[in-house]
């Protein structure tokens, strides 16, 4: 057993199709348990810290201007292995090749060439996890 701790980022895609209960009641159905919860309108300065892995890249900046086009869900999720476990139900980073039974291959409107749009965020690591829970919860 390893209990740990994710940052779950539902975007602004998932919120404003109305997905955020879905989304979460497939987190929670897994058996991960919601820690904490809050919608925020993210600011420049908290994604610039977040998606500091991608600054410099092409896709940087239409990704900052996406996550900053409406309001987004942030939550902790707990439990074993939750942080491969919730990467696992959100599917690959493209919806279009993300497979079917995963939160970007369900739901993951293919109304083309946006991978930004893949409707959730989830830590890839111990160390990001605590690293981005320390960004948006402090
Ligand atoms: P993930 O969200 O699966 O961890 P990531 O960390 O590589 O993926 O990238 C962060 C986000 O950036 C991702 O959710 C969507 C966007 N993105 C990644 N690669 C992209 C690309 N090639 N074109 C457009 N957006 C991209
Ligand atoms: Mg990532």
């Amino acid at each position: 057993m390893s209990i740990e701790r994710t940052l779950v980022l539902i975007k602004p895609d998932g919120v404003t199709r109305n997905l955020s209960g879905a989304i979460l009641a497939r987190i929670e159905a897994k058996g991960y348990t919601l820690a904490q919860l809050e919608m925020v309108n993210a600011t420049r300065e908290v994604l610039e810290q977040h998606y500091e892995e991608h600054v410099g890249k092409p896709f940087y900046e239409p990704l900052v201007e996406f996550m900053l086009s409406g309001p987004v869900v942030a939550a902790i999720f707990e439990g074993n292995s939750v942080i491969a476990g919730f990467r696992s139900l959100a599917g690959a980073t493209d919806p279009t090749v993300a497979a079917p039974g995963t939160i970007r291959g369900d739901f993951g409107r293919d109304w083309g060439l946006k991978v930004q749009q893949n409707l959730v965020h989830g830590s890839d690591s111990v160390l990001s996890a605590e690293r981005e829970i320390g960004i948006w919860f402090g």
